[in-house]
């Protein structure tokens, strides 16, 4: 018979959906050991959040994440609000016994990520970050054949994440145009998801020299948003993040790497795309196909890339979900990733990816800042 967790919610907007469907899926998809309680949701705007925990099934409500926190009836403590709240809520819950669970980056400075890292190494919590691409079939397909070695030496690493959602000018301010809230613009909110993925695929990134670029410095004052969706209020506002990145990187391995993060790509919808040149083929990817791999093989004599519909047969998390032809979206990651956190906590492992993965991907954002200031190539501090 499974046990359950209990899980506090706070932030209950795009993430705070996604989060809440994937607490109301993963134990009904995958056989867990660790059956999620939807215990309290917290917003600071009490009949918004109330109509959300009656929407998608949270047994209570706070306003105030610290109350949240200090509640005994609380196991896990999943952040879902702004980059610059991570910190000081990830603390707190540590120091009060919760696990924590994060969205992406795991916070705005490199300073906050090592505090968070180590509250939760002295508290013993369990710890993991949001990096949902990860969880992808296609993408953990990906690590099983980069360590079976079926690409060979990686030699180089082309990432490009392209949105158009901020292409219009007079698209409104929020939150993720706030450096006091989101820390950077693309470079942190898309950068954080390549970066992740490289690291994850491929292996630490040593020294970086990059660039970037804010293209509309005004738009229209905010008036209502959530999500990725909003309307004008009063006046005008200065974008104080970048609109785009662009960075070149060394990997620890010898692999080269480019970088490129954008919101500004009309008909870009969320073209997260990673391709891994190897001695021995090639892998490729891109989040708007993103069941299938690519896979090129220098062994094949018919020299032609490979399409591998990574949601059929006994491909990663597929046992888990539809009978074979029946694809996977973008909700399905965030569930996959919450199915792999309770079955690591209920073996009393820590989940992946965790804090450290977390703090390591801040620390190449980090170094491409600080290139930025100083044009020069920097070298990514290694966190441990
Ligand atoms: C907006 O750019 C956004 O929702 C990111 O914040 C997410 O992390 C990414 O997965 C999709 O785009």
């Amino acid at each position: 018979m499974s046990s359950t967790l209990n899980i506090g919610l706070v932030g209950y907007k795009f993430m705070g959906k996604a989060h809440s469907h994937a607490y109301q899926s993963a134990g009904r998809f995958f056989d867990l050991d660790l059956t999620p309680v939807m215990k309290a949701v917290c917003g600071r705007n009490e009949a918004a959040v109330k109509e959300f925990a009656r929407q998608w099934g949270w047994d209570s409500i706070e306003t105030d994440w610290r109350q949240l926190v200090e509640r005994d009836d609380i196991d896990l403590v999943d952040i879902g609000s702004p980059g610059s709240t991570h910190a000081e809520i990830a603390i707190a819950a540590a120091k009060a016994g919760k696990h924590v669970y994060c969205e992406k980056p795991l916070a705005n400075s490199l300073d906050d990520c090592k505090q968070m890292l180590a509250a939760v190494r002295e508290s013993g919590v369990k710890h993991m970050i949001n990096f949902n691409y990860r969880k992808t079939p296609a993408m953990a397909l990906a690590k099983k054949m980069i360590e079976a070695d079926e690409i060979g030496e990686v030699r180089h690493v082309r990432c490009t994440y392209l949105q158009d959602w901020l292409v219009d000018p007079e698209f409104p301010m929020n939150w993720r145009m706030r450096k006091e809230t989101a820390g950077a613009g693309a470079h942190g909110d898309l950068g954080a998801h390549s970066v992740d993925l490289a690291r994850f695929l491929v292996g630490d990134i040593a020294e970086v020299v990059g660039e970037t670029r804010t293209f509309i410095t005004e738009r229209p004052a905010e008036g209502t948003s959530s999500g990725l969706t909003g309307t004008a209020g009063e006046g005008t506002e200065p974008v104080t993040v970048d609109d785009c990145s662009l960075f070149l990187a060394k990997f620890a391995g010898g692999a080269l790497g480019s970088f490129e993060a954008t919101r500004l790509a009309p008909g870009r919808k969320n073209f997260n795309r990673i391709e891994l040149n190897g001695s021995k083929g090639t892998l490729a990817w891109c989040f708007e196909d993103l069941n299938v791999l690519e896979f090129y093989s220098t062994a094949d004599s018919r020299q032609g890339f490979k399409r591998i519909i990574a949601t059929e047969g006994d491909h990663p998390y597929m046992h888990a979900w539809w009978p074979p032809g029946h694809m996977l979206g973008y909700d399905h990651t965030f569930v996959n990733a919450v199915a792999d956190m309770l079955q690591a906590i209920a073996q009393d492992k820590n989940p992946s990816p965790c804090f450290l993965a977390g703090a390591n991907c801040v620390a190449v954002l980090n170094a491409v800042e600080r290139s930025v200031e100083s044009g020069k190539w920097e070298s990514v501090e290694k966190i441990d």
